[in-house]
């Protein structure tokens, strides 16, 4: 890495966690039950079905508990023990493989799997099995109301004050494994770079977006990401 470069931000996609065994949205076999993700991720579609909705994250839960934080995970893991800079790992998904692989300094901007969210109080808690089932909120007790604590379309994505903060001040900007088809991470590259920022993208075809990074590396995350943190 170049030794002008003291403040990173990394933008994840799903396209991190292919090779861990967690599907991506909008590949071949990115239909779920021959839904769109746009069908079943809005607050429309949670008021219209939530059996449905919650069918759709219940199976998205029960899936990581068989996969495991692959190559690319550990290696910005690594990254983030050892980079004495300011570093900050964003991430657009909703599994914790980034974090059961040790990153700390890490946001999920679309919400997690692991967690609820209160419609009556709005409190955030540990998912727990039966919320779906209309099992009573830990934090107020009111049955029924607890959502997938999930950022659906039309809805802000978590601490973007902080996200445009970091982009602002970086000197390098890298986005893995997305498809640059969602906003605003997918105008993410364009702040940054528009701030000074140097911008890599390392994904398994060129996103929508490639055009916009200074440089594209084409292949797996968990070959490209290890060989540029060693
Ligand atoms: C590999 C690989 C390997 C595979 N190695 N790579 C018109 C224009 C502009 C914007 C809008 C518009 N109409 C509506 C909007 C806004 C809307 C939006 O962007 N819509 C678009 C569809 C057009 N956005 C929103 O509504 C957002 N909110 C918002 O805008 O609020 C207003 C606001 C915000 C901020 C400031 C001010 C105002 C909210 C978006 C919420 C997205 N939610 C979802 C679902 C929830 C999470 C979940 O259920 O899991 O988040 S949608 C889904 O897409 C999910 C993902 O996080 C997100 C991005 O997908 P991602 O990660 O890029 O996956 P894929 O499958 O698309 O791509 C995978 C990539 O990996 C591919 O490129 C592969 O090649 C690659 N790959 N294997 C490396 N081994």
């Amino acid at each position: 890495m170049a030794s002008d470069i003291r403040n990173i931000v990394i933008l994840t996609g799903a396209g991190i966690s292919a090779e861990s065994g967690v599907a991506t949205f909008r590949g071949p076999d990115g239909l779920w039950e021959g839904h769109r993700v746009e069908d079943v991720a809005t607050p429309e579609a949670f008021v219209r079905d939530p059996a449905l909705v919650h069918k759709f994250y219940d199976a998205r839960r029960s899936a990581l508990a068989a996969v495991e934080p692959n190559a690319a995970h550990r290696a910005l893991a690594r990254l983030d023990a050892e980079w004495p800079g300011e570093l900050l790992l964003v991430t657009q998904n909703v599994d914790d493989l980034h974090e059961r692989a040790g990153s700390k300094r890490l946001i999920h901007m679309h919400g997690e799997l692991k967690s609820g969210w209160c419609l009556r109080c709005n409190q955030r808690s540990a998912w727990n099995g039966a919320m779906g089932q209309g099992a009573e909120c830990p934090a107020c007790g009111t049955t029924g109301l607890v959502r997938p604590d999930i950022v659906w379309f039309g809805e802000i994505p978590y601490r973007m004050d902080e996200i445009e903060s970091a982009l602002q001040a970086c000197d390098l900007f890298v986005s893995i494994g997305t498809s640059g088809a969602v906003y605003p991470a997918a105008g993410f590259v364009q702040t940054a770079h528009y701030c000074g920022a140097q911008t890599l993208e390392m994904n398994l075809d060129p996103s929508l977006g490639s055009y916009l990074f200074d440089e594209a590396r084409v292949g797996p995350a968990g070959k490209l990401v290890p060989a540029w943190v060693e």
